[in-house]
């Protein structure tokens, strides 16, 4: 028989919402517990298409709107292999934001439609898990300013919250809704409950397609 599949998580929310914090966490207690697990994140700023986005997001060059969503896409095609090597290895990845944060961070710029949005990660793994990470403005901005990067204001935030608010209205994506204004621990225990009850159904299921 062969052995079970790990499950493909997802953390989401917008910037400062403590993703990369829970994402670590989360591997370790599966790690603890037995569960292989390894993270990942988007976008992957060590590859070719990486670099490329890392300059764009620190400001240190200008690409075009489309270009530069196609390249953030591109980005996470060019890990497809890995992803699908490591789940059928029996590894569940935990991965800091994917497609939907493609689509919520483009899309809220002027003229960018939600579907030509979605169009290039359509294929891409889909998740078993996407656990959104809420935290209302307010709240946000008592864990201090924002950085100096591409995206970090408040009007866009908030413009890139509600894109997340439309796309959580899918009902064929398995969404779940964190609190992320309670304490670290408490997140941290809501983020594990979700995913060893994501991993024990995946076992039983194939992987799908976004
Ligand atoms: P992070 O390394 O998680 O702080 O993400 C970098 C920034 O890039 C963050 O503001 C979110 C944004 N971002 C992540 N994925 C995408 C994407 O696919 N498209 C666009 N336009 N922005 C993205
Ligand atoms: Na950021
Ligand atoms: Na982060």
């Amino acid at each position: 028989m062969a052995g079970k599949r790990g499950a493909l998580i997802v953390l989401e929310g917008v910037d400062r919402a403590g993703k990369t914090t829970q994402c670590s966490k989360l591997v370790q207690a599966l790690q603890q517990s037995g569960r292989p697990a390894e993270m990942m994140r988007f976008p992957d700023r060590t590859t070719t298409i990486g670099q490329l986005i890392g300059a764009y997001l620190e400001n240190k060059s200008d690409l075009e709107d489309h270009t530069v969503h196609l390249l953030f896409s591109a980005n996470r095609w060019e890990m497809v292999p890995l992803m699908k090597k490591k789940l059928e290895q029996g590894i569940n990845l935990v991965v800091d934001r994917y497609a939907f944060s493609g689509v919520a961070f483009t899309s809220a710029k002027p003229g960018f439609r939600l579907d030509w949005c979605m169009q290039p990660d359509v294929g891409l793994p889909k998740p078993d898990l996407v656990m959104f990470l809420q935290l209302n403005p307010a709240e946000a901005a008592l864990r201090g300013q924002f950085g100096q990067e591409r995206y970090e204001t408040s009007v866009f935030q908030r413009t890139v919250q509600q894109r997340f608010e439309q796309l959580m209205k899918d009902q064929t994506v398995n969404w779940q809704v964190i609190d992320a204004a309670q304490n670290i621990e408490n997140v941290h225990k809501d983020i594990t409950a979700h995913s060893l009850n994501a991993i024990n159904k995946a076992q039983n299921l194939p992987l799908g397609e976004l």
